[in-house]
């Protein structure tokens, strides 16, 4: 992945910015998180105006990394105030005064303002500047009007005041504070700008879609289940899983790829169960080394190429696995992918694994619900389509059916016949399959 430093200390526009930009193919960095978690102080912004002051930012980031870089320069434009505070927003109530503090120098400015005179407006200026140096510039607004009282508890700085027009232009009724993060995310000035920014530096239509390609982990992405891998480790390697557990467990594994139904729950329960004992840490660490030593060797290599092709059509890569956090943590970051939904498992305030899920586990039914709850959540409802899904077992077809193209991996006997009966394609059985041998040396450049 490709990487935009983001030239600004507020954790606020990250998240917004974070929410709302997804190229795919390039991840968002704060300054302080690419120069290895140090406080870097910004230059003084002293330009007049917001275009200005964003490009100092962003000038200084890129001099700084020589990296693609994103600032954004932004605040309150009233008009009664003759646009104050303007470029002044951050710091209209003094140099660090609270958010609390402008927004009562706000009302008290406006004191005595009649409602139809209390129109303002959002500003976010951008400067991007690309990885050759090579600068473009946005703008976008958000029209309303600052009411008398704050409301709400979302957002940051001014929200709690500005109450944006509805979608006809006519006053509205919530504040900025009052809507969810996604709903101001579809309408905000930084939405406007970065909708401008990804249209003029990435030609994405505004009106475009999201395209998302789910992928399955366990069987579909790799050529191997990751619980039994994670079971066969702990009694052979850790100890701390008896053998017969382990035989149960390595039957169920066979049954399951054979399609059968059977409680999805019994590997975790075993497997978070021998974790009781020592600190979560210790049983992440297992999970990620169990990644790194084995079963990255085991990604089917058609897999991987479907997987760069969809990154190059500007699709983005959504993994979604009832396999545990840790461990799709880690894939997602090898292979590049831009999400990933998993099992996220109970920790106590002692810091070890109680056993149980945090909400239900991502299988069956429940990955088509978790990456459309994810999905609204990441992209704002309607902005967002399957174009492709790809799984190995019957319990993937729900997720699989809501996509444009499915695909069915070496799938198990059941959802080959689903897959037959309507028409997707099949990833024939075996054919992916890779000796080990052959499949180290496919990561020898490592
Ligand atoms: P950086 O300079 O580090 O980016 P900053 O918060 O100082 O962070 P600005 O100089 O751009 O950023 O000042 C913007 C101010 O305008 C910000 O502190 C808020 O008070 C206000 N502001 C900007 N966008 C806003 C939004 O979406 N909602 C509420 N207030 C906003």
């Amino acid at each position: 992945m490709k990487r935009i430093v983001v030239a600004t200390h507020n954790n606020h526009k990250v998240k917004e910015i974070s929410a709302i930009l997804n190229i795919p193919g390039w991840e968002l960095v704060p300054l302080s998180d690419h120069i290895s978690n140090t406080i870097i102080d910004l230059p003084p912004e002293n330009a007049t105006t917001f275009t200005g002051n964003a490009r100092i930012k962003a000038r200084f980031a890129y001099d700084l990394t020589g990296c693609a870089t994103l600032a954004d320069d932004s605040g309150l434009v009233v008009d009664a105030l003759d646009g104050a505070p303007g470029v002044y927003s951050a710091r209209y109530a003094g140099e660090g005064a609270t958010a609390r503090q402008c927004n009562e120098k706000l009302l008290e400015a406006l004191d005595g303002v009649k409602r139809n005179k209390r129109t303002a407006r959002f500003v976010c200026s951008l400067i991007f500047i690309d990885e050759d140096g090579t600068e473009y510039a946005v703008e976008g607004t958000c029209e309303g009007h600052i009411s008398t009282t704050p409301r709400g508890k979302n957002g940051f700085g001014y929200d709690p005041l500005f109450v944006p027009n509805d979608a006809q232009g006519n006053p509205g009724k919530r504040t900025l504070a009052q809507f969810s993060a996604a709903e101001k995310n579809a309408i905000s000035h930084r939405a406007v700008a970065l909708a401008a920014l990804r249209k003029l530096a990435f030609q994405i239509q505004p009106d475009e879609r999201i395209r998302i390609v789910a992928f399955d982990f366990d069987g579909t992405l790799i050529d191997a289940a990751s619980p039994v891998r994670l079971v066969n480790r702990l009694v052979l390697h850790d100890h701390v899983m008896s053998f017969w557990v382990g035989v149960k467990i390595a039957f169920w594994g066979m049954r399951y790829k054979m399609g059968s139904e059977l409680d999805q729950s019994l590997p975790r329960r075993y497997i978070f169960g021998s974790f009781t004992d020592f600190p979560s840490t210790y049983a992440n660490s297992i999970m990620v080394s169990l990644y790194h030593e084995k079963l990255r060797y085991y990604f089917r290599p058609e897999a991987l190429r479907r997987i760069e092709e969809h990154k190059q059509a500007g699709e983005l890569i959504i993994l979604v696995s009832a396999s545990f956090d840790p461990i799709l943590k880690e894939v997602t970051r090898e292979i590049g992918a831009d999400g990933y939904i998993a099992t996220q498992m109970e920790i106590n305030n002692k810091g070890y694994y109680t056993g149980r899920t945090i909400g239900f586990p991502p299988e069956g039914e429940q990955k088509l619900v978790q990456l459309t709850a994810y999905a609204d959540m990441r992209f704002g409802k309607g902005n967002w389509v399957i174009t492709w899904a790809y799984g190995d077992h019957f319990s993937d077809a729900p997720l699989l059916a809501a996509a444009e193209h499915a695909v069915a991996v070496d799938p198990c006997r059941r959802l080959n016949s689903i897959a037959k009966e309507r028409g997707w394609e099949i990833m024939p059985l075996g054919v992916q399959r890779v000796k080990s041998q052959a499949r180290r040396s496919l990561y020898q450049a490592d």
